[in-house]
């Protein structure tokens, strides 16, 4: 089976993890900025200097066949405190960068909000504050009136992982961990974010399509005959999947779903969080005008009943095998024998892919265009002098195996059109800083020098064709 002519093939990106020059221009501080100084192990300058590079990322996305590219606006480069005064040499920096996509026919998909929150907006409680809300929602329509040129909007990337990360395993800023009464609260009101400027959007009649990016981790019961697992699983998947899938891709929660938050809660001796019925009728109204989801998809998870109190071990090193995740009230991860799992313990299970894309067919019928806006695999790489490039046949791989999922459930009914690898260039990675490589152009980050790894020629054979090369 073949990929539709108009189909997508492009590479993703995200404004912190590639521009760099996190000082230039009059750009405001984000959380990320002081918890990176703390930490001390690595920042976001230089990245990749997409900031001043740009030109030559585009210029090799056409040449290796690429027509898309997601990159994300950073809210502090047009707004450094979140809200108020303006900064024209941000907002000069994306009619450039947008110029430059439509020079070489590659149309950009442009998220509002990929995980770097203003500083002010983050100290004044981030998503957890209403009043945040709606300096998004302004910072947003600012956008759409400044920007015609773009035709794709992505209000928000990953709430989940925001959420999760944030007040569960505590991997981003404020570090917190095992909150789960704040975790559900921030997945609330980042999917009333999300449907505020969805609303905001349509009411301003612009020709372009808006929608979300969800992390989706396929989770199954460790032993799918074992009632305990699978309640684990249940639990996971309304912590990761459920709470945003039901408010924003169907405009409500379900009882089932308000029950398994509820359930967590209470084993965890937290309060319940605030839903009123006007947020209810906002997310209801976003869902029934959302143009499209995209879906990043790496890796599924395998749950095992678990009756302990909560321990997490982040494994941000590539160190086999050193992380944990048990979590009071919901379940532990665990690993199916026969499963290969990453460097980084995520498991590698292309079919996790092919079931979330036909659970989002099936459940959420009102969404008639998918698109994968993440997928790849992260590795240690290093390109020594005498090599000319980086075999990556892992990747490849990885990535043949994903686009045939992909293509089994476009067969079985479900409207995907495109894919983004994750990552265009090698880039910085929240916890990992430069050690998880995931591009199809490796970056020697001393130079700045871009070189194509074989997965770069695989995918130029790949987008050229519109096959997936054997
Ligand atoms: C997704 C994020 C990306 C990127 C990717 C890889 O969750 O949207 O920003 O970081 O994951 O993650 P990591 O670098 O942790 O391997």
């Amino acid at each position: 089976m073949k990929f539709p002519n108009d189909f997508l093939f492009g590479g993703a990106t995200a404004a912190y993890q590639v521009e760099g020059a996190t000082k230039a221009d009059g750009k405001g501080r984000v959380l990320w900025d002081g918890y990176l100084e703390k930490q001390g192990r690595f920042n976001a300058d230089p990245a990749s200097d997409f900031y001043h590079r740009y030109p030559e990322d585009l210029a090799l996305s056409k040449q290796f066949g690429l027509n898309a590219i997601r990159v994300s606006i950073a809210w502090s480069r047009i707004f450094p405190k979140g809200y108020g005064a303006i900064e024209q040499r941000g907002v000069d920096y994306y009619h450039k960068l947008f110029a430059e996509c439509a020079k070489d026919g590659i149309e950009p998909f442009v998220t509002l909000h990929h995980f770097d929150s203003p500083e002010n907006i983050y100290e004044d409680g981030d998503w957890l504050n209403p009043a945040n809300i709606d300096h998004f929602v302004d910072y947003a329509k600012f956008c759409f009136k400044e920007f015609p040129e773009v035709k794709y909007w992505i209000t928000i990337n990953e709430p989940t992982s925001s959420a999760v990360q944030q007040y569960v395993t505590g991997t981003f800023p404020p570090n917190e961990k095992y909150n789960f009464h704040k975790t559900f609260q921030a997945e609330h009101n980042l999917n009333l974010a999300h449907a505020r400027v969805v609303n905001a959007y349509k009411a301003m009649h612009l020709a372009g399509q808006i929608g979300i990016v969800h992390a989706l981790q396929t989770v199954y019961p460790l032993d799918p005959a074992s009632a305990g697992d699978q309640h684990a699983a249940d639990l996971q998947d309304t912590l990761d999947n459920r709470v945003f899938l039901d408010g924003t891709l169907a405009g409500h929660y379900p009882d089932e779903t308000l029950q398994l938050m509820r359930e967590i809660l209470v084993a965890n001796r937290q309060a319940d969080i605030q839903i009123s019925n006007a947020d209810e009728a906002e997310l209801q109204e976003a869902a029934d005008q959302l143009d499209f989801v995209g879906v990043n998809y790496y890796f599924s998870k395998f749950m095992k009943a678990y009756n302990g109190p909560s321990e997490t071990v982040h494994n941000g090193t590539g160190k086999k095998g050193s992380s944990i995740s048990r979590l009071q009230g919901i379940g532990e991860s665990g690993l199916r024998p026969g499963v290969p799992v990453t460097d980084w313990d995520w498991p590698i299970y292309p079919k996790g892919l092919y079931d979330q894309l036909m659970r989002i067919h099936q459940n959420y019928p009102n969404i008639k265009n998918l698109y994968i806006t993440e997928n790849g695999l992260g590795l240690k790489e290093s390109l020594s002098p005498d090599q000319h490039t980086i075999q990556d046949d892992k990747r490849i791989d990885y990535i043949q195996q994903h686009m045939n999922a992909i293509l089994q459930a476009m067969q079985d009914g479900v409207n995907v059109k495109g894919y983004f690898i994750w990552s265009l260039q090698d880039q910085f990675s929240w916890t990992n800083g430069y050690n998880k490589r995931y591009g199809l152009f490796y970056v020697d980050f001393d130079t700045q020098k871009r070189y194509p790894k074989k997965s770069a020629y695989w995918f130029k054979e790949m987008a050229e064709t519109h096959t997936v090369p054997a």
